[in-house]
């Protein structure tokens, strides 16, 4: 009882949309931010909701929302109240690029995501013939988002690479949008 302590009230949940191509990586991913070791993955299959505490007073929840082919009629109305999206590629796959591109634009011009930051996680960056980062960022046309503060970061949701550092840059971005 009494006055909450202050740290419980600065504690609020961020709802994070962890979105991407089929195989792009996201379940790999996924598994790996929660236990750091890679383990078996399986298609995903409508979305799952997964909590991760970051060490910025920001707790994420990331829901896997898979291929959107794979989704329910109804998925946009699961971007309500969305704080950030980490939007998922695969580096190597250049054949799809054009695809992951177009889908980008369609969720960040959905009304519910008017402004919301997103992070764009270059995945596989392992495998040798990977693009850039400099690359993708002309390719998924990155610059012309200029109404909400964006990152791209290179990862390898196999080798762990860049994996631990993923949930501090959506913490960061989401505070960047509040002192806009
Ligand atoms: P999805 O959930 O986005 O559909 P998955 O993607 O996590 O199921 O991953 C798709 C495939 O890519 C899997 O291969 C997975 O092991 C592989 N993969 C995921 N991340 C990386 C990465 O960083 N580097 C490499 N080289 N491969 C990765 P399999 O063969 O297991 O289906």
């Amino acid at each position: 009882m009494g006055a909450p302590n202050s740290k419980a009230q600065y504690k609020r949940q961020a709802k994070v949309v962890m979105m991407g191509l089929d195989f792009a990586g996201k379940s790999t991913l996924l598994y790996k931010l929660k236990r750091n070791q890679t383990v078996e993955t399986f298609p995903t299959v409508g979305f799952n909701v997964e909590s991760l505490e970051t060490d910025s007073h920001v707790s994420l929840t990331i829901w896997d929302v898979g291929g959107q082919d794979k989704l329910r009629p109804n998925w946009k109305e699961y971007l309500e109240d969305t704080d950030a999206l980490i939007f998922v590629i695969d580096s190597s796959d250049e054949a799809r690029l054009e695809n992951a591109t177009t889908e980008l634009l369609a969720v960040l011009n959905n009304d519910f995501m008017a402004g919301v930051p997103f992070l764009v996680l270059a995945n596989k960056q392992d495998v040798p013939s990977a693009l850039t980062i400099d690359e993708l960022v002309a390719k998924l046309k990155l610059e012309d988002y200029n109404d909400r503060p964006w990152e791209i970061k290179g990862c390898s949701a196999s080798t762990g690479e860049g994996v631990a550092e993923t949930l501090n840059t959506v913490g960061k971005l989401i505070k960047q949008r509040k002192h806009l």
